[in-house]
């Protein structure tokens, strides 16, 4: 995801960016971060079968901020939606094609000098948009994290990471940095971001499995500990690395020369601007054919948030109704 805590902080010192202001505005800046606040980390992830269910992934995730769910798809089903992207991922360039972001190296170094990366997953696969984007255990682990405190979700990318041969490790980070004010309210402040890291291929320490710091979301924020203290996410095929995003991590180097990749399925409340614009991007006949679920985490039916009107709305109405997605 476009987020580096590390670039915030530099902002906050050195220039004009929103973000720095922001930080500076709440009296924040790269000389205040602590280095005596407490910091309990585990050096282990815990693995959890998708069998056992979205109570037992939750309350891990909640402990520690990360977990992998062994199985989150078949591995038969990565290999189909592999078939689905491989021809794209040739065509795709590295980097980021956007002036404005890439004019930042540190954001640049971010997404990877030998990365790929593309989104809108349901209009370029069809396996992602039949069968991916209606994995059950997806919607259960949202429900639980989302539905009571903020009453809705939706998602904010599903992003092909294709990490290249030799790349280095991207830097330790968390990927709510980039939405200030949530992030700001710390560790205590309300669930505002998760990431479902899907390997689609085998992830080892070799050829650049994500490095977690299990135990960080609960740090002072500014804290991004050291890579002495984070664990590699090893994982099979279909397995998701699934965290907070508070949770100090980042992608690890990939020594070999193969391509290492994931996708980062992210998903936020639904009073949120997601991170990639699927409404407009994907097109209305791919959306109707979609059930409602996937409709609405796409953004084409409206948001209820908890204790508040409706949102992402049309003439007051659910704009769903109003744009012929139940045709
Ligand atoms: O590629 C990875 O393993 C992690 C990528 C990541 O954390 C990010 O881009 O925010
Ligand atoms: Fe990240």
């Amino acid at each position: 995801m476009a987020t580096i805590t590390e670039t915030i902080t530099d902002s906050a010192s050195t220039s004009s960016s929103r973000s720095g202001n922001l930080l500076k505005k709440y009296g924040f800046g790269a000389d205040q971060v602590p280095t005596d606040s407490p910091r309990p980390y585990k050096d282990t992830i815990q693995r959890i079968a998708s069998s056992d269910g979205a109570d037992k992934i939750v309350s891990a995730l909640k402990q520690d901020g990360g977990v992998i769910v062994e199985n989150f798809l078949s591995a038969e089903l990565a290999q189909r939606l592999n078939e689905d992207l491989d021809p794209q991922l040739d065509d795709m360039y590295v980097g980021c094609m956007d002036p404005a972001t890439m004019a930042i190296d540190s954001v640049k170094e971010f997404h990877g000098l030998n990365t790929k990366r593309f989104t809108n997953l349901v209009t370029r696969s069809k396996v992602w948009r039949e069968e991916v984007i209606e994995t059950d255990l997806a919607y259960d682990i949202l429900d639980k994290v989302y539905r009571e405190e903020s009453g809705s979700f939706w998602q904010s990318t599903a992003q092909v990471i294709e990490l290249g041969p030799k790349s280095a490790a991207q830097v330790l980070h968390h990927d709510g940095a980039n939405l200030v004010p949530f992030w700001l309210l710390g560790p205590d402040g309300p669930e505002f971001h998760i990431n479902m890291l899907i390997a689609m291929s085998d992830t080892t320490e070799e050829n650049g499995a994500t490095r977690v710091i299990p135990g960080s979301h609960k740090w002072n924020l500014f804290d991004l500990g050291d890579s002495s203290m984070t664990v590699p996410a090893t994982m099979k095929k279909g397995d998701a690395l699934v965290f907070d995003c508070r949770l100090v991590h980042g992608g690890g180097e990939n020594k070999t020369d193969k391509n290492r990749r994931m996708i980062a399925w992210t998903f936020c409340p639904g009073y949120i601007t997601p991170e990639e614009a699927a409404p407009l991007v994907v097109p209305r006949e791919i959306a109707k054919g979609l059930s409602y679920r996937a409709q609405k985490i796409l953004g084409f039916r409206s948001q209820y948030v908890k204790g508040a009107a409706g949102l992402w709305m049309t003439d007051m109405n659910e704009v769903g109704n109003c744009i012929g997605m139940d045709k």
